[in-house]
């Protein structure tokens, strides 16, 4: 029977779209001694982590918007994304809007170059858009939440009832860096534990030439009042398109193109929150370590986007579905999300159906709560969950049923 009803759903529910794949790159050396700024003290990061080689892009935040906002209830679009600097246009009418890219501008880039949309870094995000972003990078993209999961925004509006007080969740697997993850990325250099003035693997002034002059030390900002592309509405560099410019641990456009925001909470009243690494309209200092970036939180702009951070990569553990390297309730919101749709879990367990999510998939997932490594794979090792993980599932159980959004028949079985 509940075979037949995860069928009759699988055949309602629109198909996942493709997933938008983010490049990252370890960053290790857990515990190196923090860098003393005017600021304060950054840098320290105790535990490895894994950040976004590069910003996120006008093409990633698309399928976003395309997953999460038909209707728009929490402004994951502004109308200048369509204008000027931006690279992202919305069609339709609410309750069904699209969004495509804008049409390259041919020779519109240096050198003659076309300026293409889909690699330029997206803009006119505020900081709750980013962790927005990162909560649905952390439930599985797709048709997964943006109010909970790395982050819990209150309210249901754009500008978050809890604006003030939102920190990391614990179980948070994708993220917005901390100000010390970005800045540890950006400017430490482990071979002498020490850190760089600009997130270039140098103290030495950058110059901002484009990608195609990149001279190891090149970054899309202004100098005097020469911008690197010469085109205020065309001011963006491809993310990672200076190839020979990167920090220690392999990051692209740290410094420059747009500045990033980080989860830093500066000011309570009004609420803003980090951004570093200056952009194409700032100037050489906005690209120091020793430079504390903020901005209002609700703040969407020109000159400023993000990336993202993650755990650090973990062994693969079947049911653990959002991949922390623990099979946990976090693994049921994103079973729970993508339930009846054709999308490929992470760590899926073999013999449920692969690529599409099931009632298997939760059988599978109960029956190893708590699992922390890859042993006990497959359908045939499925055994009682430990006395403890099963008091513990059955009371967030409790708790899932009394917020659940879907029906979910395997859920009211197996709780
Ligand atoms: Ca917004
Ligand atoms: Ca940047
Ligand atoms: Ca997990
Ligand atoms: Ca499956």
């Amino acid at each position: 029977m509940k075979y037949l009803l995860a069928f009759v759903i699988a055949a309602t529910l629109p198909v996942a779209a493709h997933a938008i794949t983010i490049n990252l790159v370890p960053v290790g050396n857990p515990g190196n001694a923090a860098e003393v700024q005017p600021g304060g003290l950054f840098g320290r990061v105790t535990t490895s982590y894994q950040i976004g080689a590069t910003e996120v892009t006008n093409a990633q935040y698309l399928d976003f918007l395309n997953a999460k906002a038909a209707s728009d209830p929490y402004g994951l679009y502004n109308t200048f994304m369509g204008t000027f600097e931006g690279g992202i246009l919305r069609n339709g009418s609410a309750g069904s809007y699209t969004y495509s890219l804008k049409t390259a501008v041919t020779g519109g880039g240096p050198l003659g170059t076309d300026y293409t949309y889909g690699d330029k870094p997206v803009v006119y995000v505020s900081w709750y858009d980013a962790i927005r972003f990162a909560n649905w990078m952390n439930n599985g993209q797709g048709s997964g939440d943006t109010e909970t999961g790395a982050y819990t925004l209150q309210g249901g509006t754009p500008i978050p009832s809890n604006a003030a007080t939102i920190t990391r969740n614990a179980n948070a697997t994708w993220f917005l860096p901390s100000e010390n993850e970005w800045y540890k990325a950006a400017y430490y250099n482990p071979a002498t534990s020490s850190y760089f003035d600009y997130p270039t693997r140098t103290d030495a002034t950058p110059d901002n030439l484009p990608p195609q002059g990149d001279t190891g030390n090149s970054v899309n900002y202004l100098v005097g009042s020469n911008t690197t592309t010469g085109d205020s509405e065309l001011p963006f560099t491809p993310a990672g398109g200076y190839t020979l410019t990167h920090s220690p641990y392999g990051t692209f456009d740290q410094a420059g193109n747009v500045a990033e925001w980080n989860e830093a909470l500066v000011s309570s009243s009004p609420v803003t929150r980090g951004a570093r690494g200056g952009a194409w309209d700032t100037n050489a200092t906005s690209l120091l370590a020793a430079t504390r970036g903020s901005l209002a939180a609700s703040a969407e702009n020109s000159d400023t986007g993000f990336r993202l951070a993650r755990t650090a990569a973990v062994a693969n553990v079947p049911g653990d579905y959002n991949n922390n390297g623990v099979v946990d309730m976090a693994d049921y919101v994103v079973w729970r999300d993508h339930l009846g749709t054709s999308f490929q879990l992470q760590n899926e367990v073999a013999g449920t159906t692969p690529g599409t999510v099931t009632a298997e998939d939760y059988t599978a997932w109960r029956a190893r709560f708590g699992n922390t490594s890859g042993a006990g794979a497959g359908l045939e090792s499925l055994a009682v969950p430990e006395p403890s993980a099963w008091i513990l599932a059955a009371a967030t159980c409790a708790v899932m049923l009394s917020v659940r959004r879907r029906f979910t028949p395997a859920l009211g079985r197996g709780c």
